[in-house]
């Protein structure tokens, strides 16, 4: 990773070398802690905007309340630390990474006491599949590991633990020769991707997983939101892996992934085995309203002056 100057780490900007932990720190043994995973984007005309900063805060807010973790600072604090991260280092598009852990004091897993630590850092992040992905589409496998059951983590938090889950599903995908992981709920539904979610589309009709058991994601969202301004309304409901076969297109929908092509579901073609005309339209929207082209979409972004 290209690293940057300076992270916010429990309310100052530390230099990147400095911003370090203590081995004991209780969320590296335990994994109990939230983050997210935030864009940046240069807009058409120069300036930078932070895309849907608000709703990635409220969900950071939101993680924490489900894990029972007070986050000392406000949501403004937060939102203000993130815009100033990529200010003070002076960068156009880039990812944000806020990170809640509790810190060293008490160990074992009742230890309530430690005290709540925040990190903000920033730093350039491409294609998070590849430039060739995003325009050729790319190959994804059924995981041989479920989604977490509703029950046993908690599936609406963007806990650091869940992620457990998505790197054994990422990277035996990625040991295997494909591009990302297709993971089924414990039903055998088809959930979401190790960090994206998934839609397909048939006949013209459009769907995607219900929020049952996969992370609300807010690109999700803007797309649902896209599709609506269309004039294309999207079914969630529960699919089958073969749905997912028949589809005429596939995408994947996340922060690092933005609209990223499916060309192939285990070794099976999608379509003409290139991105679809839903999916590269969506594409050229999506682009357009994080780069600030487009007027309906603007309060989605938040601007950072340089
Ligand atoms: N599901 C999962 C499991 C997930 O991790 C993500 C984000 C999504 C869905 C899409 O959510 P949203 O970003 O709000 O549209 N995955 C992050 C993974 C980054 C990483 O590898 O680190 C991301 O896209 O930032």
């Amino acid at each position: 990773m290209e690293k940057t100057k300076l992270i916010w780490l429990d309310g100052v900007f530390v230099p990147w070398e400095k911003a370090q932990v203590h081995v004991m720190t209780h969320t590296l043994h335990y994994g109990l802690g939230v983050f997210e995973g935030i864009r940046c984007y240069q807009g058409a005309n120069g300036g930078s905007g932070i895309f849907r900063l608000r709703e990635h805060v409220a969900r950071l807010f939101g993680s924490a309340h489900i894990l029972g973790i007070e986050i000392p600072y406000s949501r403004e604090q937060i939102e203000k630390a993130c815009v100033e991260a990529v200010r003070v280092n002076d960068l156009r598009a880039c990812y944000i990474r806020p990170l809640v852990f509790l810190g060293d004091g008490e160990m074992g897993l009742a230890a309530v006491n430690n005290p709540v630590r925040v990190a903000i850092a920033v730093w350039p992040w491409g294609a998070y599949l590849g430039d060739d992905g995003v325009t050729s589409g790319v190959r994804i496998k059924t995981s041989s590991f479920q989604r977490m059951h509703v029950n046993t983590h908690m599936t609406k938090a963007k806990a650091v633990g869940n992620y457990v889950n998505s790197i054994l599903a990422a990277v035996e995908a990625r040991r295997g020769g494909y591009d990302e992981a297709m993971m089924l709920d414990v039903d055998g539904y088809v959930a979401e991707c190790s960090g994206e979610n998934l839609f397909v589309v048939r006949a013209g009709q459009v769907k995607t997983t219900p929020l049952t058991s996969v992370l609300e994601g807010i690109t999700r969202d803007a797309v649902l939101q896209l599709l609506g301004a269309l004039g294309t309304q999207v079914v969630e409901t529960r699919f089958t892996r073969d749905e997912v076969y028949l589809a005429d297109e596939v995408f994947m929908t996340g922060t690092a992934a933005e609209v990223t092509p499916v060309r192939e579901v285990d070794d099976r073609c999608i379509g003409k085995g290139r991105p679809g005309p839903v999916t590269t339209d969506l594409q050229r929207r999506y682009r357009a309203a994080v780069r600030g082209e487009d007027d309906r979409f603007r309060e989605w972004l938040t601007s950072v002056t340089n």
